[in-house]
């Protein structure tokens, strides 16, 4: 079993590269549900969305994220009424939501209704949402306001200067079913290359996930979210500096610490290697960015042939 921690859109690409070289089937990912946020009255879950849309075949091709060949009618009509739509739903992804919903008010945990959408969209591995519970990701900014991720990022743009990072709900949360076995009994347990902090952090921050990343006998190997330096999309490096971690391959394998026996790292960090290799961290370097789903299975193939030359 190739157990995955995953954000959105970086984790999607990567586990499409990983079900072009592995049994889809043998592939589980366990995905942040820190981002998720209530809309109109609906739950929204981007992260597990965005994985759905990407392994379903329908992602929006240009923003990466939402549905391709979208319409904007409902969003239109919720503007009639003076609705602040800072959040864009379309009418394809509100489908999602409204299901969704309706079987959380009917009393469905996240876990069932998640294997519900994937089966819907045919998606070939097993999504798991982190926890079950809600928690939420919580933006603190030097102007004093404690902002909702999406009312950073989206909202916001992601200009507020950032002072720190939490996951309110976090300490009375519980993995979802499934969650623990899978990072115990995983063969490889793979951390994509999400935002470290507002993706990996906050499933970690779930309690019982990290002390199983400890006990699992799995090696576990890490794709660094940087590339030459910087970010491929998002704000990870707007975070790490206030995390108090570098914005590089090597700040990035630091922060996870002693998580993480092996690393990967794209080419153009390979200046870096020697130093993450003398942390006691297996290292190597290959072509990360994964604009192509062909680079995406040569990248998830190095992550396995390095975690199979790594002992724990
Ligand atoms: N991102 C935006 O920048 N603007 C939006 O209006 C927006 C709407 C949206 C709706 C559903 C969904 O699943 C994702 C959506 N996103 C939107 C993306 C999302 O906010 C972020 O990309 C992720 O949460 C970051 O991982």
């Amino acid at each position: 079993m190739y157990t995955v921690l995953a954000g959105g859109v970086g984790a999607a690409r990567f586990l499409r590269g990983l079900i072009g070289t592995v049994d889809p089937a043998e592939v589980v990912a366990i995905v942040n549900v820190g981002d998720d946020l209530d809309r109109f009255g609906l739950r929204i879950c981007p992260d597990l969305d965005s994985i759905t849309y990407w392994l379903g075949g329908v992602v929006h091709p240009d923003q990466q994220w939402g549905r391709a060949d979208e319409r904007f009618t409902v969003a239109a009509e919720l503007a009639r009424f003076g609705h602040d739509d800072w959040f864009t739903l379309g009418d394809r992804d509100l489908a999602v939501h409204l299901h969704r919903s309706m079987r959380l008010h009917a009393g469905a945990p996240l876990s069932a209704i998640t294997a519900e959408v994937s089966a819907a969209f045919d998606v070939p591995v097993n999504l798991l949402p982190a926890t079950d519970d809600r928690v939420e990701t919580r933006i603190t900014t030097a102007d004093g306001r404690d902002l909702h991720f999406q009312e950073y990022w989206v909202r916001e743009r992601g200009a507020p200067e950032v002072t720190g990072t939490h996951l309110a709900g976090a300490g009375s949360a519980q993995p979802a079913p499934g969650v623990v076995e899978a990072l115990l009994d995983a063969d490889v347990v793979i951390l994509a290359p999400s935002n470290p902090i507002v993706s990996i952090d906050t499933i970690l921050a779930i309690p019982g996930i990290r002390e199983a990343l400890h006990q699992t006998p799995a090696p576990v190997v890490g794709v660094s979210p940087i590339i030459g330096g910087e970010v491929v999309r998002g704000m990870a490096h707007r975070l790490l500096p206030q995390a108090g971690a570098e914005v590089s391959a090597r700040g990035v394998a630091a922060h996870y610490g002693d998580l993480l026996d092996a690393w990967v790292i794209d080419d153009r960090d390979a200046d870096q290697v020697a130093d993450i290799t003398a942390t006691g961290v297996a290292c190597t370097a290959t072509d990360t960015l994964m604009d192509d789903p062909d680079v995406a299975a040569a990248l998830a193939r190095t992550c396995l042939d390095l975690a199979a030359e790594t002992t724990r």
